[in-house]
């Protein structure tokens, strides 16, 4: 009988009530982990991990841990706040609830009538994976439909690849990986980004399987693994398709699955025909010999797991990239059997059902693309873009190229931003509603990580006067005219977003009791060999475009991987590194002329950032890495260099195609500025 604690645990401690909460964490995170909260005298003193979570095992991330610091942190907005005089240059002064409700109101409506309801733009993206938070959508779907963002920051190349080779992006089970033998890690970085995934990669080593790490950059993860491949940045379709050559010269393919399963192998063929295994082996910066051994290795160790990151889907051709790799398990026949496979993430939410956000009452549709949101809103006419109204996004410090967002914002008449901090994108707000976070809550966390279902129960009431999302909307709603359509409680809600689930086998009551398995996701996609594609049939890539950008003046290639100490730019001021860090290798750093622990201008064609350079061995050539999230109004923000490429397949921003040089500046940086350099 598992564990729950739907009930809550109650227990007299002296005077104090003490309680224990299951809840689910729902920031955009692999792990989506599974939460057992303290609660005393209605403040959470710790939160602990659920043990009866499958995959995320009874503990948490540093991150979490430390999350009741967000919630109670001084720097949390706990009232709404408009500008002086409706300008970005006013003081931020508190107002009430009912005249920022008002004011919201007022300016959709006036901006309807004058401009149409396009005027509007809703930018929503993943800060929250709570199921309840497709209900804004529904929202604005009701008001007639407003221009929203389409495209890709995250996994859109790899979407888009992996549905052209399968017909979806379906990751085995996590617990599935166990079954392996080997596992190729492949542009991931799991001890920093998805820490559950390590025991079960520990796991397989301990079963006398072997896990390969393949990164341009000597990550922490390598020391989780029994060989690092260090290949050349971006150059992963070429060193796929080398194994490839290699795996067909000496005959390991799987010809009944090939026969059978497949389409476009003649094609896909020639397409390997055309490079030679030398040129492939130079572009990758892989030798001959060790992508034989590898290609064998591959190929006869049944079954092999590949896992695949983020690192490899920020270029232009990711989406070929994904599909290079996959082409590997089709031609060894690692599809659907158990320990194979090609894994990044779950399509989940496509589970919900979808009519909650009432689409078909938009009469109006008109979408930005998420990668060039400063270019799209300059460009937008007829109507152009007046206001915006943000939830669950910091869009000037993660859009490629946020200068010109921010160029873009300024010219707007009118930004909400919903959130808790005063992020970069506050900079830019004219009204911020303050929101809770998961501990404030009731929702559902479906995850982009793995298959349990997770209850998120309130812990707490709402600190200060934050309020949820669904609130928000529902007061604003009741201001036009559609409230009755936005009314309900959360579980009603989520009683109907859920359907699909609930019509299988488990009941809302039991997912917001602790976790469960969600009962329609497979543990192993394409088990019966059907894929949702034209043919039918897993379909190889035939074509690659790979010409990698290059530039006299921009040497390096600008790579951005995300920070174990902190998610995307969820941090506190006081959390904030003081300076912002780059990592280079000892080679191009030479070349630049840049010491170790020296200050120095990193530069690309779009902006300048002043950064402390560290000097490091374990970063591949010509690469300059920095993580994600840092505030650009504390001197950070990698994407004040990003530039707003977008990538062939799946409107994903690409913004690894981004060239930068190293300047040095005279000054070292001092002791106290020092930052600890990431493992
Ligand atoms: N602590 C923490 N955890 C997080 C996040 C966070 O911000 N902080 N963010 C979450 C989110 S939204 C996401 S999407 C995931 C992403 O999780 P990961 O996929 O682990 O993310 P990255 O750090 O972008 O990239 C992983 C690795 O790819 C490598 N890489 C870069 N370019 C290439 C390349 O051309 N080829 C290959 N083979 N490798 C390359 C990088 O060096 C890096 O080590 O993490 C989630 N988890
Ligand atoms: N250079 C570079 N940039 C990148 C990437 C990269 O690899 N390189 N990776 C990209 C990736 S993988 C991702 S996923 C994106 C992430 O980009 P964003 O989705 O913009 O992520 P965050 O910066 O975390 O901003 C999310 C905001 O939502 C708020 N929030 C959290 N929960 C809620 C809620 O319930 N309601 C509301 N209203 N707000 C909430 C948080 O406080 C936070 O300020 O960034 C991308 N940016
Ligand atoms: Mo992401």
């Amino acid at each position: 009988m598992p564990q729950r604690y739907a009930a809550s645990l109650h227990c007299r401690v002296g005077t104090l009530m003490a309680e224990k909460i299951y809840t689910s964490c729902t920031l955009d995170c692999p792990d989506g982990c599974g939460i057992v909260a303290e609660v005393e005298n209605g403040r959470v003193t710790r939160l602990e991990g659920h043990r009866e979570h499958e995959f995320t095992r009874g503990y948490l991330c540093a991150k979490t841990y430390r999350f009741p610091n967000r919630l109670y942190s001084e720097e949390r907005i706990l009232h709404p706040m408009k500008r002086e005089g409706g300008r970005l240059d006013g003081a931020w002064q508190r107002i009430s609830w009912d005249e920022a409700l008002d004011l919201a109101a007022a300016r959709i409506r006036e901006g309807i009538d004058a401009d149409g309801p396009l005027s509007i733009m809703h930018y929503q993206r993943t800060g929250s994976w709570g199921a309840t938070k497709k209900l804004n959508h529904r929202f604005w779907n009701l008001m007639g439909g407003v221009t929203t963002n389409s495209g890709s920051l995250c996994s859109g190349a790899a979407r888009a690849g992996q549905t052209l080779d399968f017909g979806t992006r379906a990751g085995h089970d996590p617990m599935d990986m166990l079954n392996s033998r080997l596992v190729l890690l492949w542009g991931r970085n799991p001890m920093a980004t998805n820490l559950h995934m390590v025991p079960l990669l520990k796991e397989v080593r301990s079963r006398g399987g072997r896990v390969i790490l393949i990164d341009p950059v000597r990550s922490e993860s390598a020391t989780i693994c029994d060989e690092h491949v260090q290949t050349r940045v971006a150059s992963d379709a070429e060193f796929a398709m080398a194994l490839a050559k290699v795996i067909l010269e000496e005959g390991l393919e799987d010809r009944g699955f090939l026969k059978d399963h497949t389409h476009g192998f003649a094609e896909y063929r020639a397409l390997l025909d055309s490079r030679t295994l030398a040129e492939l082996s130079e572009a990758c910066d892989i030798g001959e010999d060790d992508i034989r051994r590898l290609a064998r290795e591959y190929a006869t160790s049944k079954p092999a797991s590949i896992l695949l990151g983020w690192g490899l889907n920020k270029y232009k051709h990711s989406a070929e990239v994904f599909r290079c790799v996959d082409a590997l398990a089709a031609l060894t026949g690692q599809i659907g059997i158990a320990g194979g496979g090609v894994s990044h993430g779950f399509n989940s939410q496509r589970l919900f059902d979808k009519l909650v956000e009432a689409p078909g009452r938009a009469t109006h549709h008109r979408s930005i693309p998420e990668p060039t949101l400063g270019r799209g809103l300059l460009e937008a006419n007829e109507p152009p873009v007046r206001m915006m109204f943000i939830t669950g996004g910091n869009p000037i410090n993660q859009s490629p190229n946020s200068m010109l967002v921010a160029q873009a914002f300024r010219a707007l008449d009118f930004t909400v931003l919903v959130d808790s901090f005063m992020t970069d994108t506050a900079d830019y707000a004219h009204l911020f509603l303050p929101t809770t976070t998961f501990l404030e809550e009731e929702d559902v966390l479906v995850s982009w990580g793995h298959n349990i279902l997770g209850g998120v129960n309130p812990v707490i009431e709402p600190v200060g006067e934050s309020r949820s999302d669904l609130w928000i909307f529902q007061r604003l709603a009741e201001r036009l005219g559609i409230g009755a359509e936005m009314a309900g409680t959360p579980r009603e809600w989520l009683a109907r977003i859920l359907t699909p689930m609930t019509h299988n086998g488990v009941t809302l009551e039991e997912v917001m009791e602790g976790p469960v398995r969600c009962p329609i996701a497979p543990m192993i996609p394409f088990a019966d060999k059907v894929f949702p594609t034209a043919s039918g049939r897993y379909e190889f890539i035939t074509r690659l475009d790979h010409r990698p950008r290059r530039d006299e003046d921009f040497p390096l290639t600008f790579v951005t991987n995300f920070s174990k100490r902190w998610l995307l730019s969820q941090m506190t001021e006081a959390e904030h590194p003081k300076s912002p860090q780059v990592r280079v290798d000892p080679g191009s750093a030479a070349l630049a002329g840049v010491r170790d622990g020296q200050r120095a201008r990193l530069r690309s064609a779009v902006g300048v950032l002043e950064v402390e350079v560290k000097v490091d061995g374990r970063i591949g050539p010509g690469i300059v890495l920095m993580p994600v999230g840092t505030w650009i109004k504390r001197g950070g923000g990698a994407n004040v260099l990003t530039e707003d490429v977008v990538s062939n397949f799946g409107l994903m921003a690409a913004y690894g195609e981004t060239r930068v040089r190293l300047e040095p500046l005279p000054e070292a940086v001092t002791n106290e500025a020092r930052e600890p350099a990431e493992a």
